[in-house]
């Protein structure tokens, strides 16, 4: 146990170290040279860790301001953000079921094993991803273990980890497996899938987007598709939106100088953001700037360490677990596509996030919501990016709009139902606002049936995937030129 607990706390659940250490494993099993596997840790490891840097930087300037407005109005809201939701369980543990929870390590334990056993049987599950995003999973964990005390207070400490472990596992491995056809044909065959927090939403879009397509195709009649934003020309003045860098620093300078101005350089002194005699010009200036830098810098992490993956992951699909993919952070899907598709993903998110907010208040919802940035911005940037594929500008804009209301929604509704609400904090990731209150009613409403019933369910969704296209289901990974030769790039 002590072995194991030391590799949770410092490889599994350290993204950065994991991928890494998937990186050496997979060119030792390719039989390289030393020098170039500790070449290929060093340089995904590095890679990763300037993701997290660009990510990080994002959440550590932005979060503070939208949680601002909380402090300046006084209100009595509920964040949604994960570690704002981690806090919320902590928090509420004691009080409301008389817990503690402490066994983190061995249900990641029992979920990762799981995840690793389902995509060994492939040949029976058709699961082909494992989760390696450690950093969302205890967050994940923290949530799940409120909801199943909710659904069954009496539960002992042995049968919660046995639950979890099993629910968990099983959607881990499912949706990340659910977004591996979709990764291939934006990334063109990078080998990886989304592991975190809004992977029913990445296939549900990513869907939706291309029966747009077609529909819009139709309507057309000579086969005109909608644009994506990178075949975008725009004239005039408006040709400066062109380049990526130039329209991030103009429309977060738009967003964040509204909201800035609305908190009040009174406010951003006391709360101590700025300094007493400093430009509020130029500070909101920099602050907005610095979205432009922090997104340069992620992509610039994700192109340093997702050509390492791809190529030394081979070694671990051609031996001890064919057919896999590793799900990883779903920032690494910014480094594709179109890089506007994140801007306008984020303030689409943030106009439909915001919409729903002002129908809580006036509808009088006993849960008023706050913004919190890692779901608004994390969740619709990729829900843009895979929509903008495929469905090109305008479903671009559309779907993060549309998800934006059901993140906010679906959190302020099931977060007061099973009293996570109060305590300030909820996860608000778009699986969190859909997939798990689906669960959770389940659960609640069939006991143990209900359990059954929803890994029965996600079990059978690779099942209805491989039957869609048995021929092209495992070479999408093995092989995705092949692939595409045989099926075309859209799947
Ligand atoms: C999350 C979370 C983060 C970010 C990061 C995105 O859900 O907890 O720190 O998203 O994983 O890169």
């Amino acid at each position: 146990m002590e072995i194991w607990t030391y590799f949770a706390t410092n490889i599994l659940t350290q993204p950065a170290y994991l991928i890494g250490s998937i990186v050496l494993l997979g060119y030792v099993l390719l039989g390289r040279p030393l020098y170039e596997c500790i070449a290929g840790f060093l340089k995904a490891t590095v890679g990763y860790l300037i993701l997290a840097v660009g990510s990080g930087g994002l959440v550590n300037n932005f979060r503070p301001i939208l949680v601002g407005l909380k402090d300046r109005f006084d209100l009595e809201a509920m964040v949604t953000d994960p570690y704002f939701g981690q806090n919320a369980v902590d928090a509420g543990l004691m009080e409301t079921f008389g817990r503690t929870f402490s066994d983190v390590m061995i249900l990641l334990l029992i979920a990762f094993v799981l995840n690793i056993l389902l995509v060994r049987f492939q040949k029976y599950t058709k699961l082909r991803a494992v989760f390696t995003t450690g950093n969302v999973q205890i967050q994940q964990a923290a949530t799940a273990f409120w909801i199943l005390l909710f659904c069954f207070p009496e539960l002992g400490r042995v049968e919660v980890l046995v639950f979890m472990g099993i629910i968990l596992g099983c959607y881990w491995a499912v949706a990340s497996n659910l977004t591996v056809g979709v990764t291939q044909e934006l990334t063109d065959g990078a080998g990886f899938a989304i592991a975190h927090q809004q992977m029913f939403g990445v296939y549900l879009f990513s869907t939706l987007a291309k029966w747009w397509q077609k529909s819009s195709r139709k309507k057309s009649g000579n086969r005109k598709a909608d644009k994506k934003l990178e075949d975008m020309e725009l004239p005039g003045f408006l040709s400066i939106f062109n380049e990526n860098m130039v329209a991030t620093s103009l429309l977060m300078l738009f967003f964040f100088g509204i909201i800035l101005l609305v908190l009040g350089q009174e406010y951003l002194i006391e709360a101590e953001f700025m300094v007493a005699g400093q430009s509020f010009v130029f500070y909101v200036l920099t602050t907005s700037l610095n979205f432009a830098v922090y997104l340069a810098i992620l992509q610039l992490g994700v192109r340093t360490f997702v050509d390492e993956l791809t190529q030394s992951f081979q070694g671990i699909s051609n031996t001890i677990l064919p057919g896999a993919v590793p799900g990883i952070d779903v920032a690494a899907t910014f480094g594709f596509g179109s890089p506007n598709a994140v801007t306008i993903g984020f303030l689409f998110g943030a106009l439909g996030q915001f919409l729903m907010i002002i129908l809580l208040i006036v509808f009088r919802s006993p849960t008023i919501v706050i913004a919190g940035f890692i779901p608004l911005f994390f969740d619709n940037a990729v829900i843009a990016v895979f929509s903008n594929n495929r469905g090109g500008f305008k479903a671009a804009c559309l779907f993060p709009f549309l998800s934006g209301l059901i993140q906010v929604g679906g959190s302020a509704i099931f977060a007061t139902w099973i009293g996570l609400s109060s305590y300030g904090g909820y996860i608000g990731m778009f699986d969190w606002a859909t997939a798990w209150p689906i669960f959770t009613v389940l659960m609640k409403f069939f006991g143990y049936v209900g359990v059954a019933l929803v890994v029965v369910g996600l079990l059978l969704i690779p099942q209805l995937q491989y039957r869609k296209n048995p021929e092209g289901y495992f070479l999408i990974v093995e092989d995705y030129q092949k692939y595409k030769e045989k099926f075309g790039d859209s799947n």
